[in-house]
């Protein structure tokens, strides 16, 4: 595997000069208080369903003193509420679409029947209402969700439609990590942002932004630029999404506090990983425990590069004077079996290029097309799929994203991955020239999915493709 580092520094030096410079953003509000989503109330249960509803809705936000931006949210004016079940739950999510257009919900990293997923199938027209009703088949994990309907996904996202999906397990409630919801177990999205002088929020992306990804001039967390948090516990669980539309993140601490990745996208690392930074591309989660002991008194720094070249401050930590001590972190997280390909039955290549005819972003040397099936796999099997990113004369990254269900990173670059993406996955970040491969297990349920890549604007240009699971 390439040193990360090195791959970084060269991403961020080479676009860094073949950018616009952006204008500042000075006048956005900052410090206040980070927001903490609310969990969503139970509508009520019918039968033995847990019923929980949204409003997609139109709203507007003052990001800077005295001018309001139009914004999305879900039963708000930007972003959602945390959606919180548990496995085996049965759920039924009752989505209106309260736009003037049609939109979709998609629960990211979810595993279930396909008619449930909120692809592009399952579009929700303008003022009507979609229910996805499933069980909660799957570990523990800090999920999302998202419009992904064709071609409008990445606006959509921008104005703010994203919410936290997350589950709970007998075993997750076993483990000693922190745990309170808002105090020391905190949900952060990460957003990229391009503001106007006067900040309003922008969506204008023209073919560079498109190509190179649509980066921007401030950073978002939870809906707000540098918010703060107070803590006052020896441990804080982070779980951190990307929820940029395309641009990559490196996330750090400005101060040498020890960092620990516990969770990957669908679930736990085997044991707790001490990192110094992740690197997120957009969609991926990574949960994170930050050891505080010794920093009591000090204002520690959350901090996120984009490789579109700006660093911003994502979080400052106040931390308290005294500190509640939080229990041990836990040696060994989850029973995680290294994953091979002796069971597979099928390999399968995916190439991802931005080279076609025309610099057309394709996999496969196609775009996606709702009337086609471009995979067809089989109910109950393991196949290993190989993607490789292409196009070295228009480098660019990419990820690749699958629906459905949770998969294990077998290679990368012919090697083992690093211990820190070993957990369950559902999004993989691939640097050009990289090849990434992964197992998949095809259990439960038939039916057609999609795979992409996950920076929206790749998306919405078609670099997706779908496969169905046959019986
Ligand atoms: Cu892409």
């Amino acid at each position: 595997m390439k040193n990360t580092a090195i791959v970084w520094a060269a991403w961020v030096c080479g676009l860094i000069v073949s950018l616009p410079v952006q204008v500042a953003a000075q006048r956005l509000i900052t410090g206040a208080p980070l927001s903490i989503p609310p969990i969503l109330e139970e509508s009520g249960s019918e039968g033995r369903e847990r019923v929980f509803d949204l409003t997609v809705q139109r709203g507007t936000r003052e990001f800077a003193t005295g001018t309001q931006s139009a914004t999305l949210g879900y039963n708000g004016e930007y972003l959602g509420p945390t959606i919180r079940v548990r496995r085996n739950d049965n759920v039924r999510l009752r989505v209106r679409n309260h736009l003037d257009e049609a939109t979709t919900v998609h629960w990211h990293g979810a595993h279930l029947p396909a008619e449930a997923d909120g692809g592009p199938h399952q579009r929700v027209p303008a003022g009507d209402t979609w229910e996805a009703r499933f069980r909660i088949a799957q570990e523990a994990a800090t999920l999302w969700y998202h419009p992904h309907d064709m071609g409008t996904s990445a606006e959509q996202v921008y104005q703010g439609l994203a919410g936290f999906f997350i589950i709970d397990d007998e075993h997750s409630d076993s483990l000693a990590l922190p745990d309170t919801y808002g105090t020391d177990d905190i949900p952060l999205v990460l957003q990229e942002r391009r503001f106007t002088r006067d900040g309003r929020l922008e969506y204008n992306p023209r073919m560079p932004d498109i190509m190179h990804g649509y980066f921007g001039n401030a950073l978002l967390t939870n809906g707000a630029v540098e918010p703060f948090l107070e803590v006052s516990d020896q441990r804080i669980r982070l779980r951190i999404l990307n929820g940029s539309n395309s641009s990559l993140l490196r996330v750090f601490m400005d101060s040498g506090i020890p960092m620990y990745q516990v969770a990957t996208d669908g679930g736990f690392l085997g044991r707790p990983v001490e990192v110094e930074q992740v690197v997120l591309s957009p969609g991926e989660r990574a949960e994170l425990v930050l050891d505080l002991r010794g920093q009591e008194g000090t204002r520690p720094s959350l901090m996120a590069e984009s490789n579109g070249g700006n660093t911003y401050t994502a979080l400052s930590l106040r931390v308290a004077a005294a500190l509640q001590q939080s229990r041990e972190l836990p040696a060994t997280l989850v029973r995680r079996e290294t994953p091979t390909d002796t069971g597979a039955v099928r390999r399968r290549d995916f190439v991802l290029s931005s080279m076609g005819r025309g610099g057309r972003l394709t996999i496969n040397g196609r775009t996606m097309d709702m009337s086609r099936i471009d995979e067809q796999v089989k109910l109950g099997t393991t196949e290993v799929w190989r993607i490789s990113s292409q196009g070295m004369m228009m480098a660019m990254p990419h990820n690749f994203h699958v629906h459905g269900l949770q998969f294990q990173i077998l290679r990368m670059n012919g090697s083992q991955p690093p211990p820190h993406l070993r957990g369950p996955k559902d999004t993989v970040l691939l640097y050009p020239g990289d090849t990434v491969e992964i197992v998949l297990n095809f259990e439960n349920y038939t039916g057609v999915f999609m795979y992409h890549c996950h920076l929206l604007e790749h998306e919405d240009e078609g670099m997706m493709g779908q496969f169905e699971v046959l019986p």
